[in-house]
């Protein structure tokens, strides 16, 4: 796990696009955004059962995995977006970003590697994208059912309940 400020350059999403400026896990925190490095499964179980997630899931983003599909999978993964729900990623292999955005509108990117947890709160603007090696495989943890629809960023989701409620426990 590795956070900095996205650097804005035209060119590949899938590389580091680092501006050399560091992003602390205070300044995380301060949009809602936990991260854990190395939990053990153990710890997992015990997050996920203090939340109420009953239920799990794999997913592996790879051409190997997705073949043709996954060029545009890769696409669609980046488009900014939020959820009404929190979305939390437990990195099992491979390697990915997720960017957020900051209060003052700007990404910061965070490196997500093998064995790293991130927990995205409801109603943030963020997106995805694969790194370089083109391959992840990730833990996604759920209450009942998956409910992870994005929804792409539009001024109409101010008055999203979701959205709301986000922007007035961060900003
Ligand atoms: C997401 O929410 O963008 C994904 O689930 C992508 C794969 S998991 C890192
Ligand atoms: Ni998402």
């Amino acid at each position: 796990m590795k956070a900095y400020w996205y650097d804005n350059v035209e060119g590949d999403q899938r590389l580091p696009h680092d501006s050399g400026r560091a992003l602390s896990e205070a300044e995380l925190a301060a949009v809602g955004v936990a991260y854990s490095r190395h939990p053990t499964l153990a710890t997992v179980d015990q997050l996920a059962e203090q939340r109420g997630y009953r239920n799990r899931d794999e997913v592996i983003v790879s051409p190997e995995k997705m073949g043709d599909v996954y060029e545009e999978k890769v696409k669609s993964f980046f488009s900014e977006h939020l959820h009404e729900d929190e979305e939390i990623r437990y990195i099992r292999d491979g390697a990915g970003y997720f960017d957020v955005r900051s209060r003052g509108d700007e990404w910061m990117r965070i490196y997500l590697e093998k064995d790293d947890l991130i927990i995205l709160p409801p109603g943030i603007y963020h997106r995805f994208t694969t790194s370089e090696s083109n391959y992840i495989q990730a833990m996604r943890l759920f209450k009942d059912e998956p409910k992870w629809t994005p929804l792409n960023r539009s001024n109409e989701l101010d008055e999203n309940q979701h959205r709301k409620a986000y922007v007035q426990q961060y900003s």
